[in-house]
């Protein structure tokens, strides 16, 4: 595969910026290779700079349900960039998108839009600490909230795939106040959030973790959740980044009948555009200035193009069966990487939750943060280059999920499955 485009802009932005990308998972260090720059995309596909072109199972980590450059979006994006890029004032399409995310998200009162992920978990903690007056955050070992300074405490995704134990330059005393605990163990948990010392403000959870790799609740892991916040008055958050309209078009909290305080929103929401969210219980948000005391604030939320991108893609998730038709197809691949794999005779864990899966490279089910660790590392970082080589894109990370969108075709995982079933036997040759 011809890479020297790729490799002199490589050298090139590694002068200017750290690492040469803007975020450290793109550097592929864990899989042992140098990120590929990409000039294009469509549908399910990804054009390199060199002409390489790629099936592409990453779709810039959720936003892509629809699949790139959807042409309804692109036309929701010119048409507003047509009236002006951002007003720094209140404009039509974010009380469309607002009155979209509200009408979705079961627990959803009001909204308020921010610029990213981080931007909204960080503002939701902020919020039930100014609510509660409480400053304990509890949160789940592998799972990752944002890069706030609160989160760096054995968080997944990036953390753990780059091996940061937690982060140099998060003090001490921010990081006191955040208790981490396994991810699915209902005991713990209920300990944990009895201990008076503890102050607990809020609990935030991924209702369905995708930063460790893919792994879905247990069955009474989150309705214990829900009924202990509830019971101790403790603000339960929902980070729904990436499950909020990804799950169903109610998210997580849709799919499972379990409604939370505040939910944390992003990716999908922008339709590829910079957008993050946090709303909830109307009593909750009305603690967010300028109605109430807890401050926050951005120059760019609400950005036209971006709510007018995010609506376009709202609308596009709002057909009828879209759901049925990516759970039948995630389903339809899950079920084939694992007969591949034990046919294989690879010791091979799919995980599965909606159009999110994640292939652990270990003989043991994964249910939480310990036991995604155990998985085989390299032997991941060779299937993601052999992988690679034959025009398949995958999370440059043993500890992120696959995104399945309604562009990838079934002749798309028709070759993606052949394609995984000649990597596990290279593997297993070696
Ligand atoms: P952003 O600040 O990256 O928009 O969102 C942070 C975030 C919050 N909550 C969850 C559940 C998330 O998954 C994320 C970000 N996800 C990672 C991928 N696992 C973003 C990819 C990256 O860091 O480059």
């Amino acid at each position: 595969m011809e890479t020297k485009t790729s490799q002199m802009m490589f050298q090139k932005a590694r002068k200017l910026i750290p690492g040469g990308v803007n975020s450290p998972v793109r550097a592929c260090r864990s899989v042992g290779c140098d990120p590929l720059f990409i000039k294009r995309a469509a549908g399910a596909s990804l054009i390199d700079v060199d002409g390489n072109e790629f099936l592409d199972f990453v779709g810039s980590w959720g936003p892509m349900i629809m699949g790139h450059a959807h042409p309804a979006i692109f036309e929701a994006i010119c048409r507003a960039a047509g009236d002006g890029t951002s007003f720094g004032a209140p404009t039509p399409a974010e009380i469309d998108l607002a009155s979209l995310v509200v009408e979705a998200v079961p627990s959803v009162e009001k909204v308020r839009f921010v610029n990213s992920g981080t931007e909204a978990t960080m503002s939701a903690v902020r919020l039930a600490r100014g609510y509660t007056g409480r400053k304990t955050v509890v949160k789940f070992d592998g799972c990752y909230h944002g890069h706030a300074d609160s989160f760096l405490v054995k968080a997944g995704s990036g953390v753990i795939t780059l091996g940061i134990p937690g982060s140099p330059g998060v003090p001490d005393d921010i990081v006191r106040n955040t208790v981490s605990i396994p991810y699915n163990d209902t005991d713990i948990l209920e300990k944990t959030l009895r201990d008076a010392s503890l102050e607990i403000a809020c609990v935030i959870v991924e209702p369905v973790a995708g930063n460790m790799g893919c792994v879905p609740p247990v069955a009474d892991f989150l309705p214990r959740l829900r009924a202990l916040t509830h019971e101790l008055g403790i603000v339960l958050i929902f980070d729904e980044v990436i499950t909020g309209f990804r799950l169903s078009y109610g998210g997580a909290q849709g799919l499972f009948g379990i409604y939370p305080d505040l939910t944390c929103l992003g990716k999908i929401i922008g339709g590829g555009l910079p957008v993050g969210a946090y709303g909830g219980k109307a009593e909750i948000m009305d603690c967010i200035a300028p109605d109430g005391p807890v401050y926050q604030a951005g120059t760019l939320s609400g950005n036209p193009l971006a709510m007018a991108a995010g609506v376009a893609a709202l609308k596009l998730l709002q057909r009828q069966d879209f759901y049925n038709e990516l759970e039948a197809k995630s389903a339809w691949l899950a079920g084939r990487l694992q007969d591949i794999a034990a046919r294989v005779g690879l010791p091979v864990q799919i995980n599965r939750a909606g159009s999110l899966l994640t292939s652990f490279f270990t003989a043991e089910p994964v249910s939480d943060f310990a036991s995604a660790m155990k998985s085989d590392t390299d032997l991941y970082a060779r299937h993601y280059r052999q992988m690679l080589s034959r025009g398949m894109y995958l999370a440059p990370s043993q500890f992120e999920v696959a995104f399945i969108s309604a562009a990838h075709t079934i002749d798309d995982l028709e070759r993606m499955s052949k394609m995984t079933e000649w990597s596990f036997k290279k593997l297993l040759e070696s």
